[in-house]
């Protein structure tokens, strides 16, 4: 049987598990803290990020896009990756994590800011980037058309993160369509069943 570690509240780990339940994939969950990394994990893949699969024949995928489309060439009974929108990932993957992070945990990233205080020249930076997401909501229900794909699913896990750092901000912000695409994907059963409570895994026990 595959194994996948896996941290819940964590948006890569987030659109794996989705991948991994609409292609139907059997595995068995273990439910990690960063923490405190098992052993185990670490031993199958060294860089200690989630998501980690061990697939049944033993090879390894860890990297959350790669586990995606691996589930997803097994079957796509959605037609995810008739969207699938490379550059459009990679652009939230890289640069709108990248200010994300710094406005949500400013006092990682620079010395003299209290702990809990947000950065407003990231969360500008950030919202240039959601601007352009909400323009092609306007025009389209998802992100690369009329129908969901699996670009929708791997950037809306990132969009909740950003969504509640500053709640009231982000209500009355000029993204609305993004907002109720957001809350489509919160919404959905698929997103609830993939948010289940596991107890942690404990190594060897
Ligand atoms: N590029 C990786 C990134 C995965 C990643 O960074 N996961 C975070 C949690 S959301 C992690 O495991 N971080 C390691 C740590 O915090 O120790 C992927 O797409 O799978």
């Amino acid at each position: 049987m595959a194994i996948l570690y896996s941290f819940r509240r964590c948006p890569y780990a987030m659109r794996a598990r989705m991948a991994l339940h609409v292609s139907e994939i059997a595995y068995e969950h273990r439910e990690i803290i960063l923490r405190d990394k098992p052993a185990s994990m670490l031993k199958a893949s060294p860089k200690g990020t989630v998501p980690v699969f061990i697939k049944d024949d033993g090879k390894v995928i860890d990297e959350s896009l790669d586990l995606a489309l691996w589930a997803l060439n097994q079957s796509d009974p959605l037609g995810w990756l008739d969207g699938y929108n490379a550059e459009l990932i990679e652009q939230h993957d890289g640069p709108f994590k990248h200010h994300l992070d710094r406005y949500k945990y400013a006092s990682r990233y620079q010395d003299d800011v209290p702990r809990g205080a947000v950065d407003l020249n990231y969360r500008a930076q950030a919202e240039a980037i959601l601007l352009e997401l909400n323009q092609r909501l306007e025009e389209n229900s998802f992100l690369t058309g009329p129908q969901q794909s699996f670009t929708d699913i791997a950037i809306f896990p990132f969009i909740r993160q950003f969504a509640a750092v500053e709640p009231d901000w982000w209500s009355s912000a000029p993204l609305s369509a993004l907002r109720e695409w957001l809350s489509r994907h919160l919404d959905s059963e698929l997103f609830k069943s993939v948010m289940t409570k596991y107890p942690l895994w404990v190594e060897g026990a």
